[in-house]
């Protein structure tokens, strides 16, 4: 809970979400550009790899959808090839990656999002992001060991945020 205190202001500098390029974004030549963004406006990259999904990882990961009709196509196609898995870091980066990466439906996301610019079917649409605090811990954990992640500090941090 935020109590605008020192130590939530250091933890919510801290705060970091799992973005994840699916197989159809990395198929289509697309990681440089969404990757990219993430590292353009600002925030931190502390986890890198790629990898294609184990079944149970994929079906751990989608586990909430897991009664729903589309998820055995789901875990097929996010086990189908090489996904980019990165690990964001900075304030806020959690709400704000949702806000790049643009509504679940390609077709109805704003114009500048990467789904907006970049997709057009929601069962293709290039990119995953942490959808709160919790599933962030939880994803993270899922597709990262604690020593994959670099805790590290731009050499420009100053220039991107006053304190
Ligand atoms: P992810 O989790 O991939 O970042 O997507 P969202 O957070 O934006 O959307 P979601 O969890 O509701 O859906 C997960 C994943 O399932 C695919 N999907 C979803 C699908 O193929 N058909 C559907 O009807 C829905 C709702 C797309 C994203």
């Amino acid at each position: 809970m935020d109590h605008g205190c020192r130590l939530c202001e250091l933890a919510m500098a801290r705060e970091r979400t799992l973005i994840a390029i699916k197989p159809d974004g990395v198929q289509r030549g697309l990681v440089a550009e969404i990757l990219g963004r993430f590292e353009r406006k600002g925030f931190t990259l502390v986890g890198l790899k790629l990898l294609t999904p184990s079944r149970a990882l994929a079906e751990q990961h989608y586990g909430v959808h897991r009664e729903r009709p589309f998820f055995g196509g789901l875990v097929e196609f996010i086990t189908s090839g090489p996904v980019v898995a990165m690990v964001w870091e900075g304030e806020g980066v959690i709400a704000t990656a949702r806000v790049l990466i643009g509504a679940t439906k390609p077709l109805e996301a704003a114009p500048g999002s990467i789904r907006g610019d970049l997709a057009v079917d929601i069962g293709r649409n290039v990119v995953h992001g942490s959808d709160g605090p919790d599933t962030a811990r939880f994803e993270i954990g899922l597709w990262f060991q604690p020593e994959e992640l670099s805790t590290w500090t731009p050499a420009d941090q100053c220039w991107r945020t006053e304190s």
